[in-house]
């Protein structure tokens, strides 16, 4: 393992040490998910809600041909502020490395770069998915196919309210991802906590969550599982009000050609202007929830790790 071309963050090397739970982070969602300094200010928070919750974070980047697992302040301020940062998925994370670029990583090489360096459980806000009109484009997420892959529990709010959603569920049901509706039956939609769709099945508990991810490796399954936390209450932006930004935010992206990796960060950028920022605080809101899940999973499996 000694030459995986890891760099630790000097909390993340401590927490090893000390076999403390850690958190994954993904650093997209910085870079391409939300406009500078929001980004920055989000990513601290998520940081300090995770040890607030008694587990340590590991924000990963791809800087220097190194993975970062934890990034050092100042790396933090380097990655937010950098131009041209590169999204990277499964497809990109080796060629970025090797020619010692910089980049950030999406959920699906999130969880490679966790399941590298020995951590199970990654927050984020949304996966990725199946894209409105992949009939034609072929637009679907590489994360979802991560997701039957590599044995990382993935806490988000469900996938984006931008996807199609009946798809997203489908293909996760072929591709044999548990979708795991934390404490309601609702799939949730991200900025809205009910998608109108049933989730296949729900936990109420991090404990059933981490007593489900550890039976999965005792069964020699590959790949993880998807945590869908609804966003707070008081946070979320109803799905109705939402529909129709949405689809002239599509209708937009479509008329101009917007294509492949472009796709999401396009769309996050446009709903955010035509609500007037308020998709971006619906946005926080969930994602600090589900880096305090997402730190409750991972205290539960490290109180249960066998000696
Ligand atoms: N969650 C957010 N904002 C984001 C993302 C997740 O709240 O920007 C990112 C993740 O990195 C996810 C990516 O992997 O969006 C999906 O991109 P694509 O649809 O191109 O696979
Ligand atoms: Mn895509």
């Amino acid at each position: 393992m000694t030459d995986l071309p890891l760099t630790y963050s000097s909390e993340v090397a401590a927490a090893r040490a000390e076999g403390r739970a850690i958190v994954a982070l993904e650093s997209t969602i910085i870079t391409h998910g939300m406009p500078y300094p929001q980004n920055v200010e989000t990513a601290r928070l998520v940081e300090a809600d995770i040890r607030a919750a008694g587990a340590v974070p590991a924000t990963m980047a791809v800087m220097d041909g190194r993975i970062h697992v934890g990034l050092e302040d100042a790396d933090l301020d380097r990655l937010a502020q950098a131009r041209d940062v590169a999204k990277l998925s499964r497809a990109d994370l080796a060629l970025c490395l090797a020619q010692g670029g910089i980049g950030a990583t999406t959920v699906a090489a999130t969880m490679i770069c966790s399941a590298l360096a020995g951590i199970s459980v990654f927050a984020t806000g949304g996966i990725g998915g199946v894209h409105q009109g992949a009939a034609d484009s072929f637009d679907i997420s590489a994360d979802l196919r991560e997701l039957s892959e590599t044995p990382v529990t993935v806490v988000a709010a469900g996938a984006k309210a931008i996807l199609d959603l009946p798809k997203t569920l489908e293909v996760l049901e072929t591709l044999g991802v548990p979708v795991i509706a934390y404490g309601q039956d609702a799939f949730p939609a991200f900025w809205s906590r009910d998608s109108g769709l049933a989730a296949p099945l729900r936990l109420n508990s991090a404990a059933e969550i981490a007593a489900s991810h550890r039976m999965r490796a005792t069964l020699g399954l590959p790949g993880g599982q998807l945590v869908a936390n609804p966003i707070p209450v008081e946070a979320e932006i109803p799905s109705a009000a939402l529909a129709p930004v949405i689809a002239d935010a599509q209708a937009e992206a479509d008329a101009q050609g917007i294509r492949g990796k472009a796709v999401t960060p396009f769309l996050l950028q446009r709903l955010f202007e035509m609500t007037e920022g308020a998709t971006l605080t619906a946005n926080i809101a969930l994602v600090r929830n589900n880096a305090r899940l997402a730190a409750q999973i991972a205290r539960a499996l490290v109180e249960t790790r066998s000696a």
